[in-house]
């Protein structure tokens, strides 16, 4: 090959198979040659492609960054350059592979050079230990009670506090769909790639630490347009997931009643038929598991036309749903009692309210977005006045738009409200940033109109004083919804609301109950209506 290859004044390449067979021979120029495509030699992602590519230099020149590039990106068995002097046949080797998971965080290992008279070397019995190693390292990690494990990713420009930020919402929202988190990477670069967001080098230290680590899922912070999902996917063979993806996912997980799958569902494929129009691998390696299953566990369709026939069905059932939410909602009205509805950022405590204030038994997790159907009882209310309380989804930053579409029905409930109680979780460590985003979507639902409570929640979690300066400089109570004893503040709070601040308030009737009536829930208006609601008390 030398030989020929100064003749030709060309470089010379072979990809050869585990057992020695030529599997394609390329001819290039001085400088480098075209690797063809592999994909028919997809030996799946976490093992090595069990082919190893040896090609010649002309000057002699010890293997360069496109190489070692081209090692890491197609997972090749090992990368040999070769040059020989056409007088006396004397030459060199140049020999490099890729690593296991190993302390340092090598990607790969160059060898020493080695004459070309003198190389030696037994490969398959080298590569079988090589490949034995690369399993030993992704076993290394267990997945411990869950179906899957993958790194998270962020690409950006802003600040890296607020990346990190993000970043930590995103590992929860990870693990609330039953992911086990093996890493994550944040990356600012200056020139953000259109194509796949990171820079080429970065895409191939991170496919290199997927084989080391035994990770084929990676998902994005950031949400990605289809071509870049596509590019990606295609470039790495790995499945690629971005934050739009996951939230659905985690949904299409929660959704029990009729009406959450529906919602769901149309929220999926409203954000698929897009991405459907590249025709791309990137979107069939989903198929089934996380970001590619719809309510249920059933998959998700694929197929354009049939999505779009779903789409079109689902939507009619959408329509039969506003209607009838209508219904109850003016059935609601005419009783005249005023509407409180729990809103707030995803994990403030909401059900765990709603729970506690109507003594029910609903799902409360420490999980993100345990809630997705709403529910509304009459509140166990100490004051004589006789309300009804509502417990919804959580919101989130930027929360998907097709999510915001198909929960429309959810969300014009909530325009009834005589008053929206925003519950605030005072101990995470980023609630002004959940206050900032949850008053943002309360914009773009139109609701910044109803009157408004800030509840601080989890105040057992912080020091007394801390709580106090909180409540003040935001204008709101805290208490705790793990003791009742702390709600006294809250429903002082309301009733200065309802019935003190708001003398105009329209509809709301001012009938004095007693304690044990407002217990009595044997009103037909409201028993019908925890069963419309059909959510399954845990
Ligand atoms: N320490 C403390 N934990 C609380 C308090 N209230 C709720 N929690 C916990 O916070 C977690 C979330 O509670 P949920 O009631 O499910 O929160 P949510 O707002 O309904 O959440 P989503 O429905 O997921 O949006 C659970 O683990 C609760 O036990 C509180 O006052 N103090
Ligand atoms: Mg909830």
């Amino acid at each position: 090959m030398s030989e020929l290859s100064n003749e030709i004044r060309r470089q010379i390449g072979i990809l050869v198979g585990r057992r020695g067979s030529i599997e394609f021979v390329i001819v290039g120029d001085q400088k480098g040659l075209t690797i063809p495509d592999l994909s028919r030699f997809r030996s799946g992602i976490l093992r090595l492609r069990g082919l190893r590519l040896i090609h010649t230099h002309l000057q002699g020149e010890p293997l360069t960054g496109e190489d070692l590039t081209d090692l890491a990106l197609l997972r090749l068995d090992m990368m040999v350059a070769l040059h020989t002097n056409g007088t006396d046949g004397s030459g060199s080797i140049y020999s490099a592979h890729l690593l296991p998971d190993n302390p340092d965080k090598k990607v790969w290992e160059i060898d020493p050079p080695s004459s070309v008279s003198q190389f030696d070397m037994d490969f398959l019995k080298w590569i079988q230990s090589l490949e034995d190693e690369f399993q030993r390292g992704q076993r290394s990690i267990p997945l411990k009670g869950v179906k899957e494990k993958a790194i998270l990713i962020s690409v950006s420009k802003e600040s890296r506090e607020s990346l990190e930020n993000s970043m930590e919402e995103l590992k929860k929202l990870a693990e609330s769909s039953g992911v086990f988190v093996v890493d994550s990477i944040i990356q600012r670069p200056r020139n953000i790639s259109p194509t796949t967001l990171m820079g080429e080098g970065k895409l191939k230290e991170l496919l290199v630490k997927c084989m080391q680590l035994g990770v084929d899922l990676i998902i994005f912070d950031q949400n990605l347009t289809p071509g870049q999902i596509a590019t990606i996917s295609d470039l790495t063979e790995l499945r690629v997931l971005d934050r739009t993806q996951l939230i659905l996912d985690i949904f299409a997980q929660r959704a029990h009643t009729l009406d959450g799958k529906i919602q769901v569902e149309l929220a999926q494929l409203k954000y698929l038929l897009p991405r459907l129009a590249k025709k791309t691998l990137a979107l069939s390696r989903l198929t089934g598991g996380i970001g590619g299953r719809g309510p249920g566990e059933t998959k998700l369709e694929i197929d354009r036309r049939r999505v779009r026939d779903r789409i079109h069905l689902l939507e009619k059932e959408l329509e039969k749903l506003c209607r009838r939410r209508e219904q109850r909602r003016s059935r609601r009205a005419k009783t005249g009692i005023p509407i409180l509805s729990i809103i707030g950022y995803t994990n403030a405590g909401k059900s765990t309210l709603f729970n506690l204030l109507t003594q029910s038994h609903f799902q409360v997790e420490d999980k993100l977005f345990s809630t997705l159907d709403t529910a509304t009882r009459r509140l166990r209310f100490p004051a004589p006045h006789k309300v009804v309380i509502t417990d919804t989804v959580g919101l989130i930053k930027d929360l998907p738009k097709e999510l915001m579409r198909a929960f429309q029905p959810t969300f014009d409930e909530l325009k009834e409200s005589d008053l929206l109680i925003h519950l605030i979780d005072i101990s995470h460590s980023h609630f002004p940033e959940q206050i900032e985003a949850v008053e943002k979507i309360l914009l773009e639902l139109n609701l910044e109109s109803i009157p408004r409570l800030r509840v601080f929640n989890k105040e057992d979690q912080l020091d007394r004083e801390e709580g106090k300066g909180i409540c003040k400089k935001y204008d709101g109570v805290s208490i705790s919804a793990l003791y009742p004893e702390s709600l006294e503040k809250l429903f002082q709070a309301i009733d200065r609301k309802l019935w003190e601040e708001s003398h105009s308030m329209a509809g709301v009737d001012n009938v004095r109950l007693t304690n044990e009536d407002s217990f009595d829930i044997s009103n037909q208006n409201w028993t019908m209506e925890v069963r419309e609601n059909d959510r399954k008390p845990s």
